[in-house]
């Protein structure tokens, strides 16, 4: 059975294909469906517009839909980006600016102070509308400068103190193991369990 991932983000894209190569779906991309309108992210919450992402795809493609809405909360700046963490530096989608705006406003910030956290909500949804979903979250600090290649958006900037690196510097399999996104994705299995047996 197919599964659609309801994203154009690459990162996302090349993270959710190995988290969910366990469950058994042909799991495909967006890329296969360039008809698919894009879905305007309006929503005040993760949740809000992961459930939003994922129904429209899934009503447009007539798959199961998977969206992923997630963001970086840093503490000081009382919960910014959150929601607007991909385009927090203006209207494109910008990984490099968005690093550079978020450590211009964290400058001379000591690291005590520089506590933040990933979140991501997963939905998946329906041709016929009915949706399940789960969050996750993975708790760090942002450094003071990039370290580490791997990975996308804020990674470079995100320390997780446990390891002693940066996102961008774990390999794939250990983001995914800690990650937001791989602790959401941790309860995929029984969601589409529900959903495609009910
Ligand atoms: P789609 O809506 O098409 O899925 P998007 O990138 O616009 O793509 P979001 O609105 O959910 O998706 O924004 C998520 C942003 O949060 C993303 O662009 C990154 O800047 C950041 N982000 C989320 N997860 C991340 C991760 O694992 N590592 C680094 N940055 C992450």
């Amino acid at each position: 059975m197919k599964l659609v991932l309801a994203t154009h983000n690459e990162g996302k894209v090349r993270e959710l294909r190995e988290l969910l190569a366990g469950t058994g779906y042909d799991v495909v991309s967006l890329a296969e469906y360039p008809h698919v309108p894009e879905v305007i992210e309006d929503g005040d919450t993760f949740l809000a517009n992961a459930v939003k992402k994922a129904r429209q795809v899934a009503a447009a493609v007539g798959e199961i839909a998977l969206a992923d809405d997630s963001g970086l909360e840093v503490d000081y700046l009382n919960g910014a980006p959150g929601v607007h963490s991909a385009r927090f530096a203006g209207t494109g989608h910008d990984d490099a600016a968005n690093n550079q705006k978020l450590l211009k406003l964290l400058q001379g910030v000591p690291p005590e102070k520089r506590t933040a956290r990933f979140r991501c909500v997963v939905a998946v949804a329906t041709p016929d509308g009915r949706v399940e979903t789960a969050d996750g979250k993975c708790e760090g600090l942002i450094i003071d400068e990039p370290r580490g290649e791997n990975g996308f958006g804020y990674d470079p900037l995100f320390w997780v103190s446990e390891y002693g690196k940066t996102f961008a510097e774990l390999d794939g399999t250990t983001k995914n193991s800690i990650s937001h996104r791989g602790r959401a994705l941790q309860k995929v299995q029984s969601i589409l369990t529900k959903l495609v047996h009910n």
